[in-house]
């Protein structure tokens, strides 16, 4: 935009209308995009000035990608804003007439060629634009912008200065549809609110699934209609015995919905058969003795069961799967089935065979934790394996099996992408069960070559998981998420090609100061070269 003079242009500086001086304003920024995109060039020409006058430009009438514009034009600032909201009276404030700057613009387009999720960013000093096939095209072209643009943009309430943005052209698209992190709300129940700045930290990074472990030994943790016992019951215990909590059906909705704000597809997990004592310290009917069982908040698994003989039992599941499956926009439903040392093999198939038949009755493709793959049952092709436990050679067998009969699998080694587990022996939450799992071995792994003899084409995608037997606080999931979480989202998202430790670690490192500015509690892994200032 034109410089203004006089006392308006130190008013217009103050609103930041005008294009500071080359000292005052912010440097290039230097590239450190996570996930690494599948290409970049860096074009010659002058940078895109980037400031509180610049329109974000929504070229469709659907209002996701109008979503996408005020997101960015949040990001840049509310108060920083002015001239966009309000340009007659800044003009008249001046005592001239103001122009806006170069815009940036968000165009839905015919890019069959980026597929479902991916889009292009051309940045030039005349304009930026997001193109894609979709709206979660431009969601994820946004978020690369916003890892362009200097971390400050990432405080609260900052007045942003004008910042240059050099020259740039990224076509990008994700390996794996399923880039996913799992939060165990059971075991300690988290608030909504803290759901939601977990999927604000997923989103940056182009993580697409949130799996809500919402039931287990310790905690029932969704309002079932019809169903109240589950919750005035069971959702009011938690590891360790503090108060619990649940979520109701309006809250379950709100998370579902400000998950598909940022194209995460919530995938709601009740774990059956096992895991399942909540429940039956609930519900009389689905014991097999028929009354209920004592409260459990220690941390052992593996010793509930609900009791298969039973109709009452297949009630249950029929109400709990039927409810949740309404209220649920995707197209998943995990049933667990991990862990069950109290049914004899016959028993757990039969039981998941027929929890699976009430998963594809509500329209939904089951998902199951990899002991599905062992049992005896028949999957519905189309089926997800969630494979978990580390030591997959000897069950490789019954997991290509599973892939030959149509089953896709997710990968959550334990020995990689539990993030429950410490990162060394110093941290101080977490478990070892699996080993330790530093921020380089969370990394450092590729889905193809972990599961050896798996076909490439079965593996859709990897999960974290953030069990929370030993965490509490929306501190603690931070700590333990970050700077893993970015790591898995990378492997999700990037060609194989693209992505080497030695280049991550650095790239990592440049997320220092934007995490600070988020006010997140990451854990200075020592393996990071970490920017800014230090703890
Ligand atoms: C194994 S992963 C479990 C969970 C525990 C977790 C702790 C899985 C399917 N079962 O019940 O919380 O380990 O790391």
């Amino acid at each position: 935009m034109r410089r203004t003079t006089g006392g308006g242009r130190a008013l217009a500086l103050a609103l930041g209308l005008v294009t500071a001086g080359a000292g005052e304003s912010r440097g290039l920024q230097t590239q450190a995009l996570i996930p690494a995109p599948v290409s970049v060039e860096y074009p010659s020409g002058g940078p895109f000035v980037l400031s509180g006058s610049t329109p974000i430009i929504a070229e469709s009438d659907d209002p996701a990608v109008a979503r996408i514009a005020s997101f960015l034009d949040e990001l840049i600032g509310p108060r920083t804003r002015l001239l966009l909201r309000m340009p007659d009276e800044i003009s008249r404030l001046l005592g001239e007439p103001v122009e806006t700057g170069p815009p940036v613009r968000l165009r839905l387009a015919d890019r069959r060629d980026l597929g479902p999720e991916g889009y292009e960013l051309t940045v030039q000093a005349s304009e930026i634009v997001i193109e894609a096939e979709t709206s979660a095209g431009l969601f994820y072209g946004a978020q690369t912008l916003r890892q362009m643009m200097p971390s400050v943009v990432e405080y609260e309430a900052a007045l942003i200065p004008p910042m240059r943005i050099p020259p740039a052209r990224v076509v990008d698209r994700p390996r794996y549809g399923w880039r996913g992190a799992m939060l165990d709300v059971a075991r300690h129940f988290f608030e909504v609110r803290d759901v939601e700045r977990l999927l604000d930290l997923m989103a940056m990074y182009k993580l697409n699934i949130l799996h809500l472990h919402l039931t287990d030994d310790q905690g029932w943790r969704i309002e079932i209609p019809g169903r109240s016992a589950l919750t005035e019951v069971g959702g009011l215990t938690q590891v360790g015995g503090g108060p619990g909590g649940y979520y109701t059906v309006e809250d379950y909705e709100r998370i579902v919905a400000y998950a598909a704000e940022r194209f995460i597809t919530v995938v709601p997990e009740i774990d059956l058969p096992g895991h399942s004592n909540a429940a039956l310290a609930s519900i009389p009917a689905i014991n097999c003795d028929g009354r209920v069982r004592p409260p459990y908040v220690g941390i052992r698994v593996g010793f509930s069961t609900v009791c298969v003989e039973r109709e009452e039992t297949y009630a249950f599941v029929e109400d709990v799967i039927r409810e949740i499956a309404a209220r649920t926009p995707g197209s998943f439903f995990h049933v667990g089935g991990d862990e069950v040392r109290e049914l004899e093999p016959a028993e757990y198939a039969a039981f998941m065979a027929r929890t699976g038949a009430i998963v594809a009755y509500q329209g939904k493709i089951m998902v199951g934790w990899d002991e599905i793959a062992e049992a005896d049952l028949p999957l519905r092709p189309g089926t997800f394996v969630q494979v978990w436990r580390p030591g997959s050679e000897q069950r490789l067998p019954h997991l290509l099996g599973a892939v030959e009969a149509g089953a896709r699998l997710v990968l959550s080694p334990a020995d990689r992408i539990y993030l429950d587990l410490k990162y060394d022996e110093g941290t101080p939450i977490g478990l070892d069960w699996a080993g330790l799992n530093d921020t380089r071995d969370a990394y450092d792994w590729d889905p193809e070559t972990y599961l050896e003899g798996v076909p490439a084409e079965a593996i859709e995608g990897v999960e974290a998981t953030l069990w929370s037997e030993t965490i509490a606080t929306i501190g603690d999931i931070e700590f333990l998420a970050f700077p893993r979480l970015a790591g898995v989202a990378e492997i999700g998202w990037s060609p194989r090609e693209r992505r080497t430790w030695d280049d991550y670690r650095i790239r990592l490192g440049a997320h220092g100061p934007r995490w600070i500015a988020l006010g997140l509690n990451f854990h200075r892994s020592p393996l990071v070269p970490w920017q800014g200032r230090r703890r």
